[in-house]
């Protein structure tokens, strides 16, 4: 069984976070997804409109998501591939070449899959935010 590991915030889940996950199963039999805790977020700078827990419900009924765990730290990812006993870690080609990652292909594969291009979490919140002030004028 090749199990593949991604991490990721997957906040306001959109088609981009579900191309890359469906993708990623494609590639083996079982995928962990790792999900930026609240204060792990807090660390990486963002802040989720839904919260761990609400993200976390949400990505286990998507159909290729077979575990998520929490991502509270940028270094755990060596023991979560120990742990889970990955064979591949996949990520979104913004993250290419990314040390973070890259330390990982001592313990297991690494891939960079094309990332989804005028699709964002920051672009909803912008459009969404636009729409209301559109709102406004009529
Ligand atoms: N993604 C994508 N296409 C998009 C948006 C996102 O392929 N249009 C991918 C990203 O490359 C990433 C995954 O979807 O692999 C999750 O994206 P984010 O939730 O934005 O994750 P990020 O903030 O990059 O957190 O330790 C790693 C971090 O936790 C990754």
């Amino acid at each position: 069984m090749k199990t593949i590991l991604t991490y990721g915030t997957y906040d306001l889940l959109h088609y981009g976070h579900v191309r890359l996950l469906k993708r990623a199963k494609e590639r083996g039999d079982y995928l962990i997804v790792a999900i930026s805790t609240d204060e792990f977020n807090a660390i990486k700078g963002k802040k989720a409109y839904y919260s761990y827990e609400l993200r976390k419900e949400i990505l286990e009924a998507i159909k290729y998501v077979d575990l998520v765990i929490p991502e509270k730290t940028w270094e755990q990812k060596i023991d979560d591939v120990k742990k889970y006993n990955v064979d591949e870690v996949v990520m979104g080609s913004d993250w290419a070449g990314n040390e973070k990652f890259e330390i990982l292909r001592d313990y297991c594969q690494v891939v960079y899959l094309d990332r989804t291009e005028g699709i964002s979490t920051t672009q909803i919140k912008e459009d969404l935010n636009l729409k209301e002030d559109d709102n406004e004028l009529r």
